[in-house]
């Protein structure tokens, strides 16, 4: 059976939700903020709205060079992050988006797929009234704009909702999908990183019916069978992953920059009980047990490392959690040459508190 598939993505969604709460930020460029907690402009721009991005300022950037970017701005506004106030826009969005669909998929802050196949009755251009209509629905109720990829595919969808940005609402027909993939470039396949764009062009290949010339041996020898055999699907327009409701998250997590850079034990002993704290408290609301626990780091030059352990048995408390992290943390630091930046405390592989389940389960 044919399906209809939408992925929906916010614009600039961060500075945008900073934009309804502060219509007045609309003209200006809004750039939003992860300060870390080194003080000045120590941190990485999240996001920023399009005339800042007008100025090359984008997602992952340093603070300080988004300033200088903007240097001729003087209007430009730096905020910081707010992810409470984002995540209640969110919820709200996912309210309107999930009413809308046969079976709904939340993605991330700001994207989800929704499967409509049942609903418009496999019809293509019922899907494009849906889409449009999805979209008046979210400017009216909540004043966020979005974009829009309607495909018979997760794939497609994911590529055409990002085709045509801000606003956008891109629909690929059945019969269209060739004719709308062959002209783009190879990094517009999810999946297909920098690195591997390049090895393309080395190749002499940049647009994804160049790579069709591949055959799937070539592709598996060069990217190993996984891998190769996606990208050979993938530019030809298959992929026939559901749609499916997403399960609770599978880990709770929380970092920190540290103060200052360092490797001393009784430093990061302080900062990782701290962080044990907060990651305890969240499994503890959500009534969760846990039986992998991990740390993690940032060094010095960037790299990332972690080191985790499983547990016979799941457990909740505490002392616990601190007592792993700890010895955790000694088997690191016995061949730490690099000092740490960045620390953080995973847990994982959950499993229900009995006998606190919520009592209406039992009748
Ligand atoms: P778009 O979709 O291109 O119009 O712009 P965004 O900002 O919606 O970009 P998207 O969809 O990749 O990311 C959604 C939100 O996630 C974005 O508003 C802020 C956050 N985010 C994205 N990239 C980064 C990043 O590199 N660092 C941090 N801290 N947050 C990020
Ligand atoms: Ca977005
Ligand atoms: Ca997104």
């Amino acid at each position: 059976m044919g399906r209809v598939i939408f992925h929906i993505d916010f614009d600039y969604f961060y500075a945008q939700c900073e934009e309804v709460r502060t219509p007045e930020l609309k003209t200006k460029p809004v750039c939003v903020c992860v300060f870390s907690d080194r003080g000045g402009d120590s941190g990485a721009i999240a996001t920023a709205n399009y005339t800042a991005r007008k100025y090359g300022v984008k997602s992952g950037i340093p603070i300080s060079f988004a300033k200088k970017r903007l240097e001729e701005r003087k209007d430009a506004v730096f905020l910081p992050v707010d992810f409470e106030y984002y995540s209640e826009m969110t919820e709200k969005a996912m309210e309107i988006m999930k009413k809308n669909a046969d079976i709904f998929e939340y993605v991330g802050r700001d994207e989800a797929y929704l499967d409509v196949t049942k609903r418009v009755e496999e019809n293509f251009t019922k899907a494009s009234h849906l889409a449009q209509q999805i979209k008046n629905s979210i400017r009216t109720k909540i004043k966020l704009s979005c974009s829009i990829g309607v495909s018979p595919n997760k794939l497609i969808s994911k590529i055409a909702s990002d085709y045509q940005k801000p606003d956008g609402l891109t629909v690929v027909d059945p019969d269209k999908i060739e004719q709308f993939l062959d002209p783009l470039k190879i990094r517009t396949i999810p999946g297909i990183g920098k690195k591997t764009e390049e090895r393309f062009n080395e190749m002499n290949m940049k647009t994804i019916e160049d790579l069709k010339k591949l055959d799937v041996f070539t592709l598996n020898k060069e990217f190993g069978r996984k891998s190769g055999t996606y990208i050979y699907n993938a530019i030809r327009g298959i992929n026939n992953d559901p749609v499916k409701v997403k399960e609770e998250s599978t880990q709770y997590s929380k970092i920190t920059t540290l103060k200052k850079d360092s490797k001393d034990y009784e430093f990061l002993l302080e900062n990782l009980k701290e962080l044990c704290k907060q990651v305890y408290d969240v499994t503890k609301k959500n009534n969760k047990m846990f039986k992998s626990i991990g740390i993690y780091f940032v060094q010095s030059d960037l790299t990332n490392k972690s080191k985790s352990r499983m547990l016979k048995n799941p457990i909740n408390n505490l002392e616990g959690l601190q007592k792993n992290i700890q010895q955790l943390l000694a088997d690191v630091l016995e061949n730490q040459t690099i000092t740490i930046r960045r620390l953080g405390v995973k847990v994982a592989d959950f499993s229900e508190i009995e006998g606190q389940r919520d009592i209406t389960n039992y009748f």
